[in-house]
């Protein structure tokens, strides 16, 4: 399974996922900063349809809003 979440620095509610994501330990999700990586921005856009983040794309397809994502992470631990 391919996992991408888009983030930015400074996104409080990115940094919400990213704290699970560090304390889980799991080393299987890529980032991609937004604000860095124009390409990754207009992804997003494309794709996800809007610009919010965090965005975790799931095997290209989004998943919005960081309580749905770490939900989404619970359930489906790294294999
Ligand atoms: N309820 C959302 C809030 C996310 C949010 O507001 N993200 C901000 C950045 S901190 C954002 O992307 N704003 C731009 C937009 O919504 O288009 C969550 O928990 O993920």
């Amino acid at each position: 399974m391919k996992l991408e979440l888009y983030k930015f620095d400074g996104c409080p509610f990115c940094r919400r996922v990213i704290r699970y994501i560090e304390e889980s330990g799991r080393k299987d999700i890529s980032f991609c900063d937004i604000h860095k990586d124009p390409a990754s921005r207009r992804r997003l856009i494309k794709v996800g349809g809007k610009e919010q983040v965090p965005c975790l794309f799931v095997d290209d397809a989004p998943l919005y809003e960081s309580a749905d994502i770490i939900r989404w992470l619970e359930r489906h631990p790294e294999e």
